[in-house]
């Protein structure tokens, strides 16, 4: 067992219960919650965190539990990475926070630089810098409004883009992200998505793409289109990989019709799908592209980057916020790239998913409630359905998550209907925690689902 370094403690990485999950601790911290947290902030695991490195996290009672959640793929480089700690406090030292448009510092420009040199192409890139990712997808669409004069924004079922006014509208799902929260945004228009497990079997990629166009021309007019948004891998959807075909076909019609492509690579990028971005793997370069979570280990940095001449054609005021591109966060993701390259994350996911995926399909050829397993890198997910069905099964899904949970494994759902378990473990985890908490998955199954 191997310890990684949290501060003036070590962590050990190890899966360890040492009480029922949640403990008296976090039950009691669970109650003060209640009492003042919104109830409408959900919550996925009922216990508290102490502290967390590497790839485990420990809670308030002592319980050490293996992470396969990475905080929704943010901690990439593992929780409390040792670079980023450092590069941090000495940021909050020298100074926290100045507002790059009033007073500028060199981490902004030199996260910027790291954007053009990593983000696929090699055109003339320039960034602009955000907190969140809804934030970086709202300014997306307004460069490329701005920058195409035209208003419509095309996005596809099971969409996810984020939780503001119009980052809803974009997003696909009602319940939990939009119900009771309109009216939305106007000028957003949805097509149809490639989702090989559930599309008609032998539709290609091509084909997908010319379904969703067909609807875009009929519908909304290829003049009119200023974007067309698309998660490469879809995350919060639950996982779901295009076609082979459909990316590059949907970036040609852009070119084609005056449209911007843009890539949101929240979830997908930074190495999580076993290369910098997920637009990589097929060699799509997104006119635009949005990126944040695991670009800085765990603090709030989001980006938009993209052709040089877009970027630069709003007006000057007219792209910012005043704590876009915070100086702790921007040392915090230069320490992230860093880390990233000096370790070669993205071969490590790629590692994760060569002992990943064997197993998961094993796992679905031993029960009949796996429909589908997918995903790259470290991006993996189970679609799980009623036996012998395509008819999905939001319930076990919910059950497997829990007994999960109960034995100390951090794994997340997802999916337009709830019904995917996902797995998104940080990039550095050990070979042998990913093994013990397949063990676990395994055991869960075992017990909750009927054998195949
Ligand atoms: N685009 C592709 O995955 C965030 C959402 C969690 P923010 N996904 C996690 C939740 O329930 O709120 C996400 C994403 C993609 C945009 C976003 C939004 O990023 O940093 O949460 O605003």
């Amino acid at each position: 067992m191997t310890d990684v370094l949290s501060g003036p403690v070590t962590v050990t990485q190890e899966r360890r219960l040492v009480t029922e999950i949640p403990g008296p601790r976090s039950r009691a911290l669970l109650e003060r919650r209640t009492v003042t947290v919104a109830a409408g902030v959900g919550g996925t695991l009922p216990v508290f965190v102490e502290r967390a490195a590497g790839g485990v996290v420990v809670d308030v009672d002592g319980n050490s539990l293996i992470d396969l959640g990475s905080g929704i793929a943010v901690v990439s480089v593992g929780n409390s990475s040792p670079r980023v700690v450092e590069a941090v406090q000495a940021q909050v030292a020298a100074f926290t926070h100045t507002c790059f448009m009033v007073t500028p510092y060199e981490g902004y420009v030199a996260v910027c630089e790291e954007l053009a040199r990593l983000t696929p192409g090699d055109h003339a890139k320039k960034s602009a810098l955000f907190n969140s990712g809804a934030e970086a997808v709202e300014n997306a669409v307004k460069i490329a409004r701005h920058a195409t004069g035209r208003q419509a924004v095309v996005v596809f079922d099971h969409a996810y883009h984020g939780r503001t006014n119009l980052t809803m509208a974009l997003t696909a799902k009602n319940m939990p992200y939009k119900h009771g929260f309109g009216p939305f945004a106007s000028e957003i228009y949805r097509v149809p998505m490639s989702y090989p497990y559930r599309d008609e079997a032998g539709l290609t990629g091509a084909e997908a793409a010319a379904r969703a166009l067909a609807v875009v021309e009929a519908q909304v007019g290829a003049g009119n289109v200023a974007a067309v948004l698309i998660e490469p891998i879809q995350g919060e959807g639950g996982f779901v990989v295009p076609a082979e075909g459909f990316l590059p076909a949907i970036a040609d019609w852009c070119r084609k019709s005056g449209a911007l492509f843009v890539a949101d690579e929240i979830q997908t990028g930074f190495c999580r799908t076993g290369e910098w971005f997920a637009c990589d793997a097929e060699g799509v370069v997104p006119d635009l592209i949005t990126t944040a979570k695991g670009i800085a280990g765990g603090l709030p940095l989001a980006a938009v980057t993209g052709r040089a001449e877009l970027m630069d054609a709003v007006h000057v005021g007219g792209l910012g916020g005043t704590y876009g591109g915070n100086p702790v966060a921007c040392a915090a993701a230069l320490a992230t790239i860093e880390t990233m390259e000096e370790q070669d994350l993205a071969r490590a996911a790629r590692a994760i998913e060569a002992t990943m995926l064997p197993r998961l399909r094993a796992l679905q050829q031993r029960t009949d409630v796996i429909g589908d397993v997918r995903g790259r890198g470290a991006m993996l997910a189970v679609e799980i359905v009623r036996p012998g069905t395509d008819e999905p099964d939001p319930e076990l899904t919910g059950r497997i998550a829990r007994a999960c949970h109960a034995q100390g494994v951090v794994v997340l759902t997802a999916g337009t209907f709830g019904n995917v378990l996902r797995f998104l473990p940080p990039l550095v985890i050990g070979q042998d925690l990913l093994e013990e908490a397949l063990d676990v998955l395994d055991a869960a199954f075992t017990e909750h689902a009927t054998a195949g």
